[in-house]
């Protein structure tokens, strides 16, 4: 029996560009299900999504699109957290994270799939040998690149693109991670869940994919949501660096001590 695929696609104000992500998941992962989760979106992105999935049951489509209604907007990570719940009571093996705004091309997905095998975490990269953006503005590709070195460097992580969205998690580990900890709202929900899923002994692999810049709707990066990010990372960065000194430290006394007892 091959692996039950969920795609979990967050979404906010993305009337015009649902349309085609889902019609382009359904040619490049026929048998992948959808679930939209939409925080409300004043635009009526939920409503939208709900009449496409009804008129897929009529024709008979074999996948299932459902929509996750939740009644405010709560950021990103917030999102992931409620659609990985609901996969994970139906008993998906893979869920995947992908954006509405075609960013995240479905073309790179079975890409993304096949490197499962050997992995429990695959990361869509852009900073990968391979990996691209295209139109994408110079101070965003600036920002993301900056955010992924500081990322790098400060945690300890050999990741390069631990800020990405498109990514495959296997079922198995998503349910070895305390999902309900997780507090990251914005982009930085991607760099706490590479760093748990690291720290669970997780298999992260990454595979170069094509990140477009959306062509409709509009961006919900934000202030905010850079400084939570930079927060956050420094802060974890922190932590980890006490904690190595405090097992650097607890060594050399261990050590000091075994040379007391020898010399006794
Ligand atoms: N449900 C939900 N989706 C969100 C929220 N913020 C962003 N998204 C979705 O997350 C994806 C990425 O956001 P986007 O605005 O394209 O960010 P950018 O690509 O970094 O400019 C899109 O599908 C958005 O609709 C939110 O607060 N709630
Ligand atoms: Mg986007």
């Amino acid at each position: 029996m091959s692996a039950r695929v969920l795609v979990v696609v967050p979404t906010y104000n993305e009337k015009e560009s649902i349309p085609g992500a889902l019609s382009r998941l359904r040619e490049h992962v026929p048998d992948a299900d959808v679930l939209v989760v939409d925080d409300g979106s004043p635009d009526g992105t939920g409503q939208l999504v709900e009449q496409i999935a009804a008129d897929e049951r009529d024709a008979g489509v074999a996948r299932s699109v459902s929509v996750l209604h939740r009644t405010a907007k709560q950021g990103l990570g917030k999102a992931y957290v409620a659609g990985f719940g609901w996969a994970l009571e139906r008993s998906y093996d893979v869920i995947v994270e992908m954006d509405a705004d075609g960013s995240h091309r479905a073309q790179d997905l079975p890409a993304l799939l096949a490197a499962l095998p050997d992995a429990d975490l695959v990361l869509g990269s852009r900073w990968v040998p391979g990996g691209s953006v295209v139109n994408w503005p110079k101070n965003r590709e600036v920002l993301s690149r900056g955010a992924n070195t500081y990322t790098r460097l400060l945690l300890g992580i050999p990741v390069r693109d631990a800020t990405g969205g498109f990514r495959a998690y296997r079922a198995d580990l998503l349910r070895e991670l305390a999902l309900g900890d997780v507090a990251s709202r914005g982009y930085c929900f991607q760099i706490d869940m590479t760093l748990r899923s690291l720290a669970a002994g997780a298999r992260v692999v990454e595979v170069p994919i094509t990140f477009v810049e959306r062509e409709l709707g509009a961006s919900k990066m934000s202030r905010d949501i850079v400084v939570e990010a930079l927060v956050n990372v420094t802060r974890w960065g922190i932590a980890e660096r006490s904690r190595r000194v405090a097992g650097a430290f607890r060594k050399v006394t261990r050590s000091g001590r075994e040379g007391q007892a020898v010399g006794r």
